[in-house]
């Protein structure tokens, strides 16, 4: 079906792309598409099948798997958000050495890698003009240092694409709250990173923002970033508040069963976005961003692939103490079935140690995935038997195997230079004579990637059973992979044994409280209403050597009850109270919701603890609890 001239030359903002196939003209609309006053479902849906990826969008899709690099001020304060605060002098990282970070990266399969150039604590990894607040005020190099050129340079040496994360979010800039003055100084420093570092291949921007000092909110100007993006490096895709790549909606490494580049909702610093997602009733966590419903209610649509970003420790900064969290193979094959098999890029964290290098055991896990890739996707057993083909709507793809043979994976994959099309399918496999469904699901995208108890198949089959327009079938390739058994992940919140633990006291009444320190992390305590809801508990006898709590939060009822600041206090007669910590902060706990682990100043002796909330993430009035622990390892 092709879009009739009148309607294309309705469109406003639109880049329109003629091509021509097979004698006839195809319209497509690279990365944003309005649609027309008074368009039917039908036509909206039409056009929706049409919307594709700009150039650099797509190579940067092809990239699969990317990696970020968390380095700076956090490092060497154990903390995962610097309130900007920090001293330089504390940031000297002996050992760096960008050529092991990259070299590493490199075994590990990795095409492109973002660097932490500023987080939300405003040191800047590179000599800014803008500020002090940098590795020239520190003793590393003597304060000549610039992390981010040794990081191009090692990248240009083993051929990895550069990226660099600068977090609008600043608490350390004086200017930050003032909104034009502080645009400027962004865009200065902006400028220093896309005009002194070669060739940027994809620019970071967080969402986070705040008042500054002077009490005021800052009101970003994106759409002035993007202009100094897209003149100073035109090729960098511009990710998360940037507009031509999508936060996947959470940080574990989850793609969506159903996920649409196509999608409805608009980029975070789209001028509209956010009446566009009131109307809508969007959110980046949704499950839904580009069904036939939503596509039907929208007005306009967006090429806005997803990227999925995980660390692979707990934290996104590295911290020791994580050494033995740092994920398995198992878990990380499962991560890139589910971020690259779902139509996603892979953003994988490898935090830098205070030594300034990649830590071994991360080095080694990754070097491990790579050979996991390698060797169970380098035999596609369908590589002779499939070529491209176009299906419609209900059509099916069958590709034969020479002979009988064990199938347990299988990779599909549209060609998305002519939009995302397959909103449902089925995979099936011919075992002794009779075809038995292996896996199904809605969107396809640019891959999918399916597992499934292994079978003797002599063929497979692609049934499309639901397609915006004729669905283009790139590939179908099927493999027979090693399966690795997860373990469970096991999760010890405190050192100090539970079970003589009582509930002194709590926000709401001390019975349902014990669930919040009963050692059994899937029960939760959900406090009563308070100002500052608190739990009190007698650990039964006094315990020395404690240095530090932790407190694990849920996310049964989504995250609501999260602790974001907290006050904690210890006793060692439940008379006379000591507190330790003061209005402190779970940085980034909205977003990565994993067991939080503080440290105190200095180890204390104590048989009494109290645990208060000073905000919830959402400021509520109540908060929730799955475990609380005691810590006393050094
Ligand atoms: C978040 C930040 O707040 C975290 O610290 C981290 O940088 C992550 C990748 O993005 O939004």
């Amino acid at each position: 079906m092709a879009l009739k001239n009148s309607m294309a030359s309705l469109l406003a903002g639109c880049a329109l792309l003629t091509v021509t196939s097979c004698g006839s003209n195809e319209t497509y609309y690279e990365k944003h598409v309005v649609f027309p006053d008074g368009a039917t479902t039908e036509q909206k849906i039409d056009m929706a099948s049409r919307l594709v990826p700009s150039a650099r969008q797509l190579a940067w899709q092809e990239l699969e798997m990317t990696a970020f690099l968390h380095f700076g001020i956090n490092t060497f304060t154990g903390r995962e958000w610097g309130d900007g605060t920090e001293d330089p002098a504390i940031f000297n990282p002996e050992k760096l050495d960008a050529d092991q970070w990259v070299k590493a990266l490199k075994d590990g399969g990795f095409k492109l890698v973002i660097i932490t150039a500023k987080h939300h604590d405003g040191f800047c990894l590179w000599p800014t003009k803008t500020t002090k607040h940098s590795v020239a005020s520190s003793p590393w190099r003597d304060g000549k240092g610039d992390v981010v050129k040794e990081l191009r340079e090692a990248c240009d040496k083993y051929g990895m694409k550069f990226g660099v994360y600068l977090s609008p979010w600043d608490r350390n800039a004086e200017c930050y709250g003032d909104s034009p003055a502080y645009n400027d100084f962004f865009v200065e420093q902006l400028t220093e990173l896309l005009t002194n570092y070669g060739e940027v291949h994809e620019v970071w921007f967080d969402g986070a923002c705040a008042e500054g000092p002077n009490g005021k909110q800052q009101v970003y100007d994106w759409a002035r970033y993007y202009d100094v993006i897209h003149k100073l490096q035109p090729n960098a895709v511009t990710a998360i508040m940037g507009d031509d790549v999508r936060w996947v909606g959470n940080e574990k490494g989850l793609g969506r069963e159903c996920e649409w580049s196509a999608t409805v909702l608009p980029p975070g610093g789209y001028a509209s976005a956010d009446s566009i997602k009131q109307v809508l009733g969007l959110k980046e966590t949704g499950d839904d961003l580009g069904s036939r419903d939503l596509v039907a209610k929208a007005g306009e649509m967006f090429w806005y692939p997803s990227e999925v970003d995980v660390s692979i420790r707990p934290g996104w900064f590295y911290h020791p103490e994580q050494d033995s969290d740092v994920k398995s193979l198992a878990k990380l094959v499962d991560i890139y079935y589910e971020s690259v098999g779902r139509n996603s890029v892979l953003l994988l964290n490898i935090p830098p140690t205070t030594d300034g290098l990649l830590c071994d055991i991360d080095v080694q896990r990754i070097k491990e995935l790579n050979e996991y890739i390698t060797r169970n996707f380098a035999n596609d057993l369908l590589a002779t038997a499939f070529t491209p083909a176009q299906v419609e709507q209900g059509g099916e793809l069958v590709c034969q195997l020479p002979q009988a043979t064990k199938v347990n994976s299988v990779t599909l994959q549209e060609d998305i230079a002519k939009g995302q099309r397959v909103e449902s399918f089925t995979v099936s496999a011919m075992v002794d004579g009779n075809w038995v469904e292996v896996g199904s699901g809605s969107t396809i995208g640019y891959k999918r990637m399916l597992r499934f108890p292994a079978v003797e198949a002599t063929a497979l089959k692609l049934v499309v059973n639901q397609s915006r327009n004729t669905a283009n079938i790139k590939k179908i390739s099927a493999y027979c992979v090693e399966e690795l058994s997860a373990m469970p992940e096991g999760q010890v919140v405190s050192d100090v044994q539970v079970d003589k633990w009582t509930v002194n006291g709590a926000t709401g009444g001390v019975t349902g409280a014990k669930a919040a320190i009963d050692g059994d992390i899937t029960t939760v305590w959900r406090s009563g209403q308070g100002k500052k809801p608190m739990i009190e508990v007698d650990m039964g006898k006094v315990v020395d050597g404690i240095t530090g709590f932790a407190y694990l939060p849920t996310e049964n009822d989504g995250k609501a009850g999260t602790v974001y600041y907290y006050n904690f206090y210890v006793s060692v007669d439940g008379k006379k109270w000591t507190q330790v910590k003061k209005n402190a902060e779970f940085g980034n706990i909205m977003h990565n919701t994993v067991l939080q682990k503080v440290a105190f100043d200095k180890p204390c002796s104590a048989r009494y603890f109290r645990f208060e909330s000073t905000r919830e993430i959402e400021q509520r009035d109540f908060i929730t609890v799955a475990e609380l622990g005691i810590l006393t390892a050094k």
